[in-house]
């Protein structure tokens, strides 16, 4: 017999008592972040830290050029000095720099005690300076609470591949996550280097190449122990891909017939980070991509599809959200993550939120930071800290009105779901 009935063990909140109870909870929580662009030291330069890389991140770099208005290829001729000093000067002196990129590196300052009412870059440059990279590491993972973050792991990555292929200890703070654009997305780049490496595949889908990359792919799985495997997709993604014979054709195949596969031998999830339109504008580089509403058809089909495999999605679109909370309701092996990218922005955050908690309940990881510099961290888990805060505590009052009784105890296991609990079950 079930159990019905379990009155909680500690004692109700009185409901003028949750808004506190909430925030002081919220704002300790420690941090699982689910997908970062993030590395150990042992990564070298792949690792970025520091207040030049904050200026210089991508999402600054798109906004400098709507202000500077230099060539492109004058902007990218500068150092990261230069074109911190630039984006600096356009974003942060001559326009209060409002936009959550540019908030977001003032975050990161304040959260580091330092004081930036001087304006003063030079200043600011010679504290980092004092820094060590190891020390600077335990520094922003303490004040940002992320006590575990998953990195992006690419075996195309040729910085990246010598680093796996070394060996050596871990830092149990950062796990791994196998990504598998070049396979996904571009294949017939992939194809020569995975020959050069000594898998037998080709351009086509034939047996020996499909399973000669379930090979590599258990390979690279048994050598970075990843959490999942990843793929960034375009809005036109589609499967069953009938319509478009060809490279859609093949992507299909590699999916069904060799990743799809894997992550069930390995009970690894699938993670598809879908509405990425690349390079829009290639003059911007890293910035230059765009977003694309996607089909969530695609979602439902291959969830439906493959019972026994996981599924992990983020999509890009905000058109997309109310959508994809309605296919996470219709299939217990997907889960929901994340407000990515484009996203990331307090007006949609909230939106998103509220709209899977009231579809979904807990059964969703409501947030990653999608950090690329480390010091990013302490701002997009502060930004999004205050707005969980405010919609727990709107959730928690809807409930107290009804008598339930909201215990301290429920709140801590329920913001503990959120922060990662939700998803590390998920992986069980
Ligand atoms: O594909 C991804 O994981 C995206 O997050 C891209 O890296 C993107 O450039 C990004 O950094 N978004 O925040
Ligand atoms: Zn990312």
């Amino acid at each position: 017999m079930p159990v019905l009935r379990s009155a909680p063990k500690t004692r109700a909140l009185a409901p003028e008592k949750i808004p506190l109870a909430v925030r002081d909870l919220v704002a300790r929580a420690p941090i699982d972040d689910i997908h970062t662009h993030l590395y150990t030291p042992s990564f070298g330069p792949l690792l970025l830290w520091g207040i030049d890389e904050l200026l210089v991140y991508h999402y600054l770099v798109a906004e400098g050029f709507r202000h500077h208005r230099l060539p492109p290829e004058k902007f990218w001729a500068m150092s990261k000095t230069e074109q911190a000093d630039l984006l600096w000067k356009h974003l942060f002196l001559e326009h209060s720099p409002i936009s959550e990129s540019c908030r977001g590196v003032l975050t990161c300052l304040h959260a580091l005690g330092l004081d930036v009412r001087k304006r003063d870059l030079a200043a600011l440059r010679a504290h980092f300076s004092k820094w060590t990279l190891d020390r600077y590491l335990d520094k922003v993972l303490e004040i940002s609470g992320v006590e575990r973050l998953v990195m992006t792991n690419n075996p195309f990555d040729d910085l990246e591949r010598p680093v796996w292929l070394r060996g050596g200890t871990r830092d149990a703070r950062f796990e791994a996550a196998l990504r598998l654009d070049d396979i996904l997305m571009t294949w017939e780049k992939a194809v020569p280097r995975l020959r050069e490496w000594g898998f037998d595949v080709g351009l086509d889908c034939s047996r020996r190449t499909l399973d000669e990359t379930r090979r590599f792919l258990h390979e690279w799985i048994m050598r970075m122990k990843p959490l999942y495997l990843a793929v960034s997709l375009p809005p036109t993604f589609a499967f069953p891909d009938l319509k478009t014979p060809g490279s859609d054709t093949l992507r299909n195949h590699l999916l069904v017939e060799a990743i799809l596969p894997e992550c069930r031998e390995h009970n690894l999830p699938f993670a598809m980070m879908i509405g990425v339109k690349k390079l829009v504008n290639p003059s911007l580089r890293l910035a230059g991509d765009s977003v694309g509403r996607a089909d969530p058809g695609v979602v439902e089909r291959l969830c439906a599809a493959y019972p026994d495999n996981k599924f992990l999605v983020t999509m890009l679109s905000r058109e997309n959200q109310h959508e994809i909370c309605i296919v996470a309701r219709k299939f217990a092996n997907l889960h929901v993550f994340g407000c990515w990218w484009f996203l990331n922005n307090p007006s949609i955050i909230e939106e998103m939120t509220r709209e899977r908690f009231e579809l979904l309940g807990l059964s969703v990881t409501p947030q990653h930071s999608d950090a690329r510099v480390l010091d990013q961290l302490l701002y997009k888990w502060r930004h999004f800290r205050a707005i969980l805060t405010d919609v727990l505590t709107d959730k928690y009052a809807d409930l107290a009105r009804t008598g339930w009784a909201v215990t301290e105890d429920d709140l801590r296991r329920d913001v503990r779901d959120l922060f990662g609990g939700a998803f590390r079950r998920f992986l069980e």
